[in-house]
């Protein structure tokens, strides 16, 4: 606005607040100017506001009546240990109030191991439900119609012989694969990028999800084929605009390689879907869930497709996991609500709300509870559901779902510049972006210029233990054992060879469908490990060189004293020592959530620290070997899967048992609090937690360092 009104309010401003008005305005983390005051001068560049929800572009919504005619789908994610247990989650859920199924599968699961694999002793119901054959998966489904229920599987590694599984599941049901509904994640790209729970390497990963989408659109027409995930980009520290930018990117690589397959865009378009992370920027997200629909629809036109459905982005949300706080844990359930209603705003499909303690561990039944009635409290009881786009024609919101369209648009054209997005995970850039952005927001935090209510501002003196559930890995892993040995004696050998050798072939020739042939596998009951195993023969496994960005830690603090002299207390301790301190930051076991790794590798590296930076998937004996050889006075053991109580004892020992007593093992990450004196009991000599600051850990290190060096 301008002219004698916008003055007259900038001049009132300006009393109010003694200075001048331009001074509130706020960068986001994306780069993005949010004024105090927005008014309809800010609409006149907005060229998507007279569009209609259910037709393209899609902005206000997929569908034409949205939740005035059918709400989202409560979806909640869980996966717990064993096939049995996992089992009675849902059907209670179901009886609840849920409406469909999300399951969370283990480590071991994901990257593609049996139970009885030696290098998943810590990961065996961990994180997630353990399959490892179609023998838990008939288990995992049992009482659960799935000609009547909506199932999502969150799988991307093993995605084939899960799939396969589960195919084979509805059919011993009674159920054919044309009747089976739901959706597979199956979004490879952003697991180099992020997640890491890849098993092949890049080129024929991309096979393997070409062969799906070829699959579904021909077998199983009620299926979603991918699941194209921004979700994790933010979790691993992304801004939205790379969240939007690098999912789209992937979406757009995707289709690519279905057409290269010779498939018709309308034949498989409509049953891609997306899942988005919502953290607490609330306009923000809503806007980015209307910003993701738009720019979809102008990618897909590219494809030049008939249908409208193909033009249509369809999305499930999950609420944060990083805005979730160990410290004052019901605060998290309050996060979590605002967060749901931004997702409803914003016009989601499906939505999975986290439970207060998911900070620490998995979800009791008290916090699924909860979580679950967010959702039916919104759905039931607020009026959100009446009304189609309730944002619709806000200043702010569409001038934020403007702005964030082309800065996304913007990122999109940079991964094309490139060669598209398996070449631009190619060469780390994605990955390199996220890296730095997490770093900068762990710096904004440590430095309390973001606040976080309980962590870095309104702490509270004592806080008391909440009742957590507590996983006995070792008897899961001996019932799992079982089941297997069960099953392979069981089942024809013979049958079960031949069909992993006809696999084996697909995989090798290029030629017939991957999925196809691991079907006929399941039905053999071959094992998950070994279906993943036939295709390793083929395509190997793919490995990570771990690179870390420097100098966007350190730059944040430039000058603040706090910083500096921990700094020169570091050069002093290397005068002394003669060199620069080392410290190896390890990822042990089958837990690739390796932010927090990335973040204090890459702070403490600034801070004066020499890091060698692990590779993921260690075996502590591996891991143990590493830090001899690299000569290191600390290990400091980055964990976020619940595994180190059985992996940090193990590491202590392995360098125990090679002689290096005099290393210090730290470990840090998703440790619950009662868990510390049992790890300080086995030989740790420091636990960091959720919602430590770094340059605190960094202190206590170079205490223990100098402590060991006096005696
Ligand atoms: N009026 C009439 N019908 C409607 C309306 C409406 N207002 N809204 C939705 N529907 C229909 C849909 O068309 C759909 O039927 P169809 O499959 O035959 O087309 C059905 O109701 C279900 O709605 P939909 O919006 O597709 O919701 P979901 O089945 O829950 O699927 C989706 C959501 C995002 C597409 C899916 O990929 C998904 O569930 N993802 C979850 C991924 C996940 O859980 N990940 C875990 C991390």
């Amino acid at each position: 606005m301008t002219g004698p009104r916008i003055d007259r309010w900038r001049a009132l401003a300006e009393k109010e607040v003694k200075r001048d008005p331009d001074t509130l305005k706020w960068n986001t983390p994306e780069g993005i100017p949010v004024k105090p005051l927005y008014t309809a001068d800010d609409l006149a560049a907005v060229d998507h506001l007279d569009s209609l929800p259910g037709f393209a572009p899609f902005v206000r919504g997929p569908r034409a009546t949205m939740y005035a005619g059918r709400p989202w789908t409560i979806r909640q994610y869980a996966g717990f240990s064993t096939a049995e247990e996992s089992n009675a989650f849902y059907r209670k859920a179901l009886a609840a109030g849920q409406q469909g199924v999300s399951v969370a599968f283990d480590l071991a699961t994901h990257r593609g191991y049996d139970s009885d694999h030696p290098r998943v002793v810590g990961d065996v119901g961990k994180a997630g439900v353990a399959i490892d054959s179609v023998e838990d998966m008939k288990i995992l489904f049992e009482g659960i119609p799935l000609d009547q229920i909506s199932v999502s599987m969150t799988m991307n590694g093993a995605v084939i012989p899960v799939l396969a599984n589960f195919i084979v599941t509805g059919e011993e049901q009674g159920v054919p694969r044309g009747k089976l509904s739901g959706t597979i994640q199956n979004d490879i790209l952003k697991e180099f990028m992020v997640r890491n729970t890849y098993i092949y390497p890049p080129e024929p990963s991309m096979r393997i999800i070409a062969d799906i989408i070829e699959y579904t659109s021909k077998e199983m027409p009620k299926f979603n084929s991918i699941s194209i995930s921004g979700y994790h980009m933010q979790e691993a520290g992304a801004t939205l605009v790379q969240e939007l930018a690098f999912t789209l990117a992937d979406g757009r690589e995707y289709v690519r390689a279905a057409l290269a397959k010779g498939l018709d865009v309308d034949e498989f378009a409509g049953r891609l879907s997306f899942f988005f992370a919502i953290g607490m920027n609330f306009f923000m997200e809503a806007a980015k869930l209307r910003a993701a629909r738009l720019l979809w629809t102008r990618i897909m036109q590219e494809f030049e497709p008939k249908k409208p459905s193909s033009l249509m982005l369809r999305t499930h949300c999950q609420t944060s996991g990083v805005s979730l706080q160990e410290q004052d844990p019901y605060n998290n359930i309050v996060r979590t609500a605002y967060e749901a209603l931004a997702a409803a705003l914003g016009g989601t499909q499906s939505l999975h709300t986290n439970s207060f303690d998911e900070a620490i561990a998995l979800p009791t039944e008290f916090s699924s509870r909860i979580a679950r009635n967010t959702q039916l409290i919104l759905q039931h009881e607020t009026g959100v559901t009446k009304v189609v786009d309730p944002l619709a024609g806000s200043y702010y919101v569409e001038s934020l779902t403007k702005e964030l369209a082309d800065a996304a648009w913007k990122l999109m054209e940079e991964v094309e510049a490139m060669g598209g997005m398996t070449r631009a995970v190619n060469e780390g850039l994605p990955k390199r972006l996220i890296e730095e952005a997490a770093t900068r927001k762990q710096a904004a935090i440590d430095r309390g210029d973001e606040v976080i209510v309980g962590v870095n501002k309104y702490r509270l003196e004592t806080e008391d233990d909440i009742d957590i559930l507590d996983i006995d890995n070792k008897a899961v892993r001996e019932a799992q054992i079982a089941r297997i040995e069960r099953t392979r004696r069981q089942r024809d050998p013979k049958r079960a060879e031949e069909t992993l050798a006809r696999l084996r072939e697909v995989a090798r020739s290029g030629q017939g469908n991957i999925l196809e042939a691991a079907v006929e596998a399941a039905q053999a009951r071959a094992t998950l490990g070994e279906i993943s195993d036939a295709m390793r023969d083929v395509f190997g496994d793919h490995s990570a060189v771990p690179k870390v960005v420097s100098k966007v830690y350190g730059p944040a603090y430039e000058g603040e004293p706090e910083y500096e002299n921990l700094v020169d207390r570091l050069d002093q301790f290397a005068s002394a020592l003669g060199s620069s301190p080392r410290i190896m930051v390890a990822k042990l076991g089958q837990d690739g959530h390796d932010r927090g790794a990335k973040v204090i590798a890459s702070a403490f590296g600034d801070l004066g620290f020499e890091v060698i930076a692990g590779p993921l998937f260690q075996t502590p004996d591996e891991a143990a070997d590493l830090a001899v050889k690299s000569k290191v006075q600390v290990v400091g053991m980055s964990s976020l899967a619940a595994g180190h109580k059985t992996l940090a004892p193990q590491l202590v020992e392995a360098l125990k048992a090679r002689g290096a007593d005099e290393v210090i093992v730290v470990v840090g990450g998703v440790i619950p609090r009662q868990d510390y004196q049992y790890l300080l009991d086995h030989g740790v000599a420091a636990v960091f937690g959720p919602g430590t600051n770094v340059l605190d850990a960094a202190r206590a290190v170079l205490d223990l360092m100098e402590g060991k060096r006096r005696n």
